[in-house]
């Protein structure tokens, strides 16, 4: 009998009675039901990186030796400023009295006096610089407008919740500093998510913060891309942004990876930003795979200035065969989950022991990918980087009508942010899209604002694929200028009362989707999101009625497996990994209790019945998968 009729199969019941089973007895189990993924496939890489962690807490690496670097976590003072007034009221120079200290990173919508508050909000703390010097400060995310004044004077502002923004200092005495921040988390129509979007659009200074101290000329960011590579050698190319407040001198420019050196050239500054580009050959490269993420660690340094930088670059290459995706030549299919920043006790500031909490059930899940509908935490990306997790990453701009998207400023704000999340992510082998945006529901009356953004994209980086998501089969003539269909379907809806697990309802949404692969035959298709349902975690109906988990589960299964058994869908990622709190405005818009319930764990990351499903169905793949490889290559 197949799973999805009649009575519920054993290995279900047996799910449930682990899942009413505590959290620990879960990790147990799930290992112990699982052997093939042993804690000791994820545990090396996971926990390599603690010891050589980032000092500044937000990486997993180290990013600099030479630069001194000052924290700026911690307590800040807080208040509130419902009337918009701060402004000439002219805190940035005398702070009123705080109503609170705030732990920074943080989101002021998981402290229950603030859980409803949308707004602006006005922080300041004071920090020691160790030395007279150039300062640079780095914000890494703050949600969703800001503007930032040191001691007193307007440093710039930024809009854009997601990716991080830098202010350059010349000239700051050694001593005491004071650091003054306004934010403002109201969204509206023209904002990058628009208000009413589906997650919650939670305020704060939410991700890491410090000040440093670099010198005249610095190194703003390089990237290294793999265009060849053979198991004799991989082209590496470097290109790097050098600021220098001295144009016309030349600089020594070194570059190592691991510890070795690969080049070392002299090069002539042209102006304030000067772009660096050469290539090097990086002998028996190892290559980078959600079973084998081997990474490398470079260094790029300007030994006249004593400047460095390092990241880590993988060699890996994403291509695609007619409508096959290639992971280093072989065929790849995705198992992922689609994640938001969210946890009921710190908004979207998640804290270390969360992300990589994150990382870990999904990995026992059986996943080999994610999906963010925006620019995720650099430490989630760095953590996917180590555990082999591929990722899809997007541009916030979630489900605007042809009219918003006509609005030239909406257009630009796209562009930033794309430009930003690139110039932000792009040394991460685990990432292997760039998304534009999701669902735009008239998207066939934008085509030309479409091949604007897309002609725009190719020009930041032709090494990715770039797509943008629809929903459930709309596809158009604006399809055509993708490198894959990235799609959002269900086998049985969810928002229709009627149509439940019907049979033939599901045969229904399953010829829409076939008629994506008739239009484009050629492409790859990809379920950026299947199976999405709302379930109240522990409750449980043999009828598999809406809001019980087994019907989660049967919706989440079915969906997923229609993805891996075609050939022409390269899988997908569930709709969604664990339940999120909603924008206000969806209160009470088929939600329980404001949240998105479609978690396949609830908001501790409990797992519910769709969890240990897809896990079976995730790893009943990996296993068929394996055997195919075993006798092809016999
Ligand atoms: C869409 C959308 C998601 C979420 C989902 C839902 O697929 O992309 O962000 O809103 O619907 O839960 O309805």
């Amino acid at each position: 009998m197949s799973r999805s009729r009649g009575l519920l199969p054993l290995s279900s019941a047996a799910a449930i009675i682990l899942f009413l089973t505590s959290a620990s007895l879960f990790a147990q189990a799930s290992y112990e039901q699982f052997p093939q993924i042993p804690p000791s496939v994820l545990a090396p890489a996971l926990q390599a990186s603690s010891d050589t962690g980032d000092p500044m807490n937000s990486r997993l690496f180290r990013t600099t030796s030479l630069r001194p670097q000052v924290q700026l976590a911690g307590f800040w003072d807080f208040v509130t400023d419902p009337k918009s007034e701060g402004e000439s009221a002219k805190y940035f120079a005398s702070f009123p009295k705080p109503e609170t200290r705030m732990w920074i990173p943080g989101s002021w919508n998981a402290y229950a006096r603030y859980w409803h508050y949308q707004g602006v909000a006005w922080f300041q703390r004071a920090f020691e610089i160790p030395a007279n010097g150039q300062l640079r400060i780095r914000f890494a995310g703050v949600f969703y407008r800001s503007k930032v004044w040191l001691d007193g004077k307007l440093l710039g502002e930024h809009e854009g919740g997601y990716t991080p923004f830098t202010f350059l200092i010349p000239g700051v005495t050694k001593g005491t500093h004071r650091l003054v921040v306004s934010v403002d988390n109201r969204l509206d129509e023209e904002s990058l998510p628009k208000k009413g979007v589906d997650w919650f659009p939670y305020g704060g200074i939410y991700r890491s913060v410090y000040a440093e101290l670099v010198p005249d000329v610095f190194i703003e960011g390089f990237s290294v891309k793999t265009p060849e590579f053979s198991e004799t050698q991989a082209a590496l190319e470097i290109q790097a942004l050098v600021h220098s407040s001295s144009p016309q001198k030349d600089q020594r420019v070194e570059f190592e990876v691991d510890g070795k050196s690969l080049y070392s050239g002299k090069h002539r500054l042209t102006g304030t930003e000067t772009k660096l580009a050469f290539r090097v050959v990086l002998p028996g490269p190892k290559t980078w795979s959600p079973e084998s993420a081997y990474l490398y660690s470079a260094r790029l340094s300007l030994p006249d200035s004593a400047d460095d930088q390092y990241v880590r670059f993988g060699v890996r290459s994403f291509k695609a065969d007619k409508y096959t995706i290639l992971l280093n030549g072989r065929p790849f299919k995705f198992m992922g989950a689609n994640h938001h920043d969210d946890h009921p006790d710190w908004g979207s500031a998640l804290p270390p022991h969360i992300i990589r909490q994150d990382i870990e059930i999904l990995k026992r899940m059986g996943a080999n990918g994610v999906r963010s509908h925006y620019p995720t935490d650099e430490m989630f990306l760095d953590y996917c980087d180590e555990a082999g997790l591929v990722f899809f990453e997007e541009v916030p701009a979630w489900q605007y009508s042809s009219s918003q998207m006509a609005v030239p400023a909406v257009q630009e704000k796209m562009k930033t942010q794309f430009r930003e999340m690139v110039e932000r992510d792009m040394n991460h082998p685990s990432i292997f899209a760039w998304s534009l945006g999701n669902e735009w529901p008239e998207f066939r009356k934008s085509y030309d604002v479409i091949k604007s953004l897309v002609d725009y994209a190719k020009t930041l980086d032709n090494s990715r694929f770039i797509t943008f998501v629809t929903g459930g089969a709309q596809t158009g003539p604006a399809s055509g200028l993708i490198d894959i269909i990235s799609t959002n379907w269900a086998q049985y809806q969810w928002y229709d009362p009627f149509t439940c697990l019907d049979p033939a309802e599901g045969e229904k949404s399953i010829a829409i989707l076939n008629k994506i692969h008739e239009q484009f035959p050629d492409k790859p298709v990809i379920l950026t999101e299947f199976g999405g349902a709302e379930s109240q975690a522990g409750w449980h109906n043999w009828g598999n009625v809406k809001w019980s988990e087994e019907y989660q589960s049967r919706n989440v299964r079915d969906s997923g497996k229609f993805g891996l058994e075609q050939d022409w869908i390269s899988g997908g990622f569930v709709w969604q990994f664990s339940e999120t709190r909603s924008a206000p405005e969806r209160f009470l818009s088929g939600r329980l209790r404001g949240w998105n319930s479609k978690g396949v764990v609830d908001p501790y990351r409990s797992p519910k019945l769709a969890f240990y499903s897809l896990q079976e169905l995730f790893h009943e793949y990996q296993a068929k998968r394996g055997k195919a490889q075993v006798m092809t290559s016999k």
